[in-house]
């Protein structure tokens, strides 16, 4: 499809989409018609659906005109070329949608969801997106707003009149509290709404042999990574993607880590150790027929404080020894254990569960989540406010002292839908988009 938008849009896509009768111009608006597609030589190249949606009444607020050739990369670039040699420029990333934005069609955590549905990697992650397309977050955005700054202005009224009753001051704290209960809710949903929209990564680490490609080929259910009996088999990251529970998921195998000589080893040992540290989730691999050594607790103790599973391999063997020394060394340090198979798969689900589990703390399936780290600020800078504005009602700060605060919490709300953001924030925004869209 070649989209033209902006004032000129019919008269652009006019000199090469030519209806069987009229003109582009005079057609209906948003009615789809039969078109010729003709290049400046007279060539017919295509046969087309076109629609013209005239301003404002158009995504982008402006004339627009949709050509729908049939398909196929030489006739779309052919369409395109037309349309670039008649007096339109090829789209900045996001354009369309940042002018649709910028007319007010759309609210900025709208345009947003645009480009989260065209990137979503698995249903949840589209169906979270899709209704943050529809406005339900900027609904309840708004309503967080509107009560700000129906609270502001009782401030500001008690501040005009100071003779005012002190039960107002511990009405508005309620309702302050109330606020700051759904505020904190929507935060601790941060993690999940980030996880389904940036999708996390997932790393298999542990030392040699363990069977961590074993684990990583069970995973994705495809032979992809090479396994043998000789430690130090694997020595580049291999990456695979995947979808866990609805969590779109990035799984690294690595390197066994040791101390080695060898240097293409080595080098793969450094590899494997930054990608746990990149990673959203360290998977530790240790072998149930040897056991948790000496290393195994000193890698634990050093990603103590990340998320961390420790996942007993080879259960199928039977010996127990990783199982039993597992519960001593996860029990304290309160680390998640998961024991499994590569050979019969047992234990493959708990362990995607598990993982999933970090992320979906205290959010239940009706829950909107936030859609992208912008988001998640404009909301904790608000709370920020909020908590600011409940201490000092009950410091009894003057009335004028918590106005300012409460008035930076619906100005940091105010953000988050796309009212007084910084032009920086918005190339941001829109620079992730692709062009197109
Ligand atoms: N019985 C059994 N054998 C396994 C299992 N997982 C791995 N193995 C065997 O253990 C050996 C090592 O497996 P790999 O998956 O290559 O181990 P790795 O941790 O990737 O090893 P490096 O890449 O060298 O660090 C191979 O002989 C596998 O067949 C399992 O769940 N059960
Ligand atoms: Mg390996």
């Amino acid at each position: 499809m070649v989209r033209v938008s902006g004032p000129e849009a019919i008269d652009v896509a006019g000199a090469f989409a030519r209806l069987r009768k009229g003109r582009l111009h005079d057609l209906e608006d948003r009615r789809l018609a039969l078109a010729r597609l003709v290049d400046s030589s007279g060539n017919v190249f295509d046969e087309a659906l076109v629609v013209v949606m005239r301003g404002p009444r158009s995504f982008t607020g402006e004339d627009t005109v949709e050509v729908y050739c049939h398909g196929g990369r030489l006739v779309t670039e052919k369409a395109l070329s037309e349309a670039l040699s008649h007096g339109a420029r090829q789209a900045e990333p996001g354009e369309f949608t940042r002018r649709a934005y910028l007319s007010g069609r759309i609210s900025l955590e709208e345009a947003e969801a645009v480009l989260e549905v065209v990137e979503a990697r698995s249903e949840a992650a589209l169906f979270q997106a899709g209704r943050r397309l529809c406005g339900e977050l900027g609904a309840m955005v708004r309503r967080w707003e509107g009560e700000l700054l129906d609270i502001l202005a009782e401030v500001q009224g008690a501040a005009d009149f100071p003779e005012d009753v002190p039960d107002q001051r511990e009405q508005m704290y309620g309702r302050l509290r109330v606020l700051a209960g759904e505020l904190d809710g929507f935060l601790k949903r941060a993690p999940l709404g980030l996880a389904l929209s940036d999708g996390i990564t997932v790393c298999l680490v542990g030392r040699p042999n363990v069977g961590k490609s074993s684990l990583f080929n069970a995973l994705l259910r495809e032979d992809r990574a090479i396994v043998t009996d000789f430690p130090g088999t694997t020595r580049d990251v291999l990456r695979e993607t995947s979808e866990w529970d609805g969590l779109p998921v990035t799984l690294l195998d690595t390197a066994g880590l040791r101390a080695t000589e060898e240097i293409v080893e080595a080098i793969g040992v450094l590899r494997a150790e930054a990608s746990a540290e990149e990673a959203e989730v360290i998977l530790y691999v240790v072998d149930d027929t040897e056991g948790i050594l000496e290393e195994d607790i000193r890698w634990l103790e050093k990603w103590k404080d990340r998320r961390v599973v420790l996942v007993v391999s080879k259960v199928d063997l039977g010996v127990g020894s990783g199982v039993r020394d597992a519960r001593k060394v996860a029990g304290p340090a309160g680390q998640k254990v998961v024991k499994v198979s590569s050979v019969t798969g047992d234990g493959l689900d708990v362990l995607k569960r598990t993982v999933a589990g970090f992320f979906e703390s205290g959010a239940g399936v009706g829950d909107i989540v936030p859609g992208s780290a912008r988001q998640v600020d404009c909301v904790r800078r608000a709370l920020d406010s909020v908590s600011e504005a409940m201490s000092e009602l009950e410091e009894g700060w003057t009335d004028d002292v918590v106005a300012l605060s409460v008035e930076r919490g619906a100005k940091a709300l105010a953000e988050l839908t796309g009212r007084d953001v910084p032009e920086a924030a918005l190339d941001r925004v829109f620079s992730r988009f692709c062009v197109g869209k």
